[in-house]
């Protein structure tokens, strides 16, 4: 078995409201490694983070788990947490030893109750953060809805680094903000191809991609480095 030094271990930990989609991206997340050939749903109970029974009888992820991936000789552990508050004592335990946390929002909802209760966690162990919004091929999803209540509820501090060209059904295309790309992804998942954002997004795009830019060179009044999570 190979062995991974600390520096080369690298803990990301799935936030968020219940049923934001946590275990469903985790699941996503090991196929599009390559590590499994079929992709599991929590509607046919075989996914494999929520492998007890009681999560399946439930729908819910009730445990942490921690799945595993390799990177370019990094070993990355990606961990499932439970979005109800009664298991926040996984939450914590997986924040203790996170290195980067990604909460999730969904499209549907923006930030609800569940992520407020969730950030006091990551709040309490200061934590870097990217939220990331999911569930953009829901019929209802309302992605810019979803970025406004983020800086309703943070300041300006997030800013979009992608976002979805297509949401809804039918859902399959990114513009990538920092590269100014557009990824369209095939049916099944996969390799995503690359190509050049079209003539009707590029206003929009250098919009967001300026905005980003400021944002990242931006310092706060003490001179440190503007830090996520604090309001903009
Ligand atoms: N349309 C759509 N549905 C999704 C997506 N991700 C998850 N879902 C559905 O949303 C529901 C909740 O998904 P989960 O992956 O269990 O969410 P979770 O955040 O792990 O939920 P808890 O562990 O209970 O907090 C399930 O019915 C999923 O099929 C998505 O990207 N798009
Ligand atoms: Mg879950």
């Amino acid at each position: 078995m190979k062995v991974y030094d600390d520096k080369h271990i690298k803990n990301i930990v799935l936030l968020g409201s219940v049923k934001s989609g946590k275990t469903t991206l985790a699941e996503t997340m090991v196929f599009e490694a390559g590590l499994t050939k079929r992709r599991g749903t929590i509607e046919d109970k075989n996914t494999i983070s929520d492998y007890h029974q009681i999560e399946q009888e439930r729908g819910n992820s009730v445990y942490a788990t921690s799945l595993h991936t390799e990177w370019r000789d990094y070993k990355i552990n990606i961990i499932d947490t439970p979005g109800l508050d009664d298991f926040v004592g996984e939450i914590v335990s997986a924040l203790r030893v996170a290195d980067t946390c990604v909460m999730l929002i969904n499209a549907q909802y923006g930030v609800e109750v569940g992520t407020e209760l969730v950030w006091n966690s990551v709040e309490r162990f200061a934590k870097p953060t990217i939220f990331a919004i999911n569930q953009v091929d829901h019929p209802k999803a309302a992605f810019d809805e979803a970025v406004l209540s983020l800086q309703e509820r943070f300041g300006t501090a997030p800013v979009p680094m992608q976002y979805p060209v297509n949401q809804g059904q039918g859902f399959n295309a990114i513009i990538d903000l920092l590269k100014m790309t557009m990824y369209r992804f095939p049916p099944e998942g996969g390799k995503p191809e690359k190509l050049p954002i079209p003539e009707s997004e590029k206003e929009r795009a250098e919009k967001l991609h300026n905005e980003l830019v400021e944002k990242a060179a931006r310092r706060s009044p003490d001179g440190a480095l503007f830090r996520q999570g604090q309001p903009g």
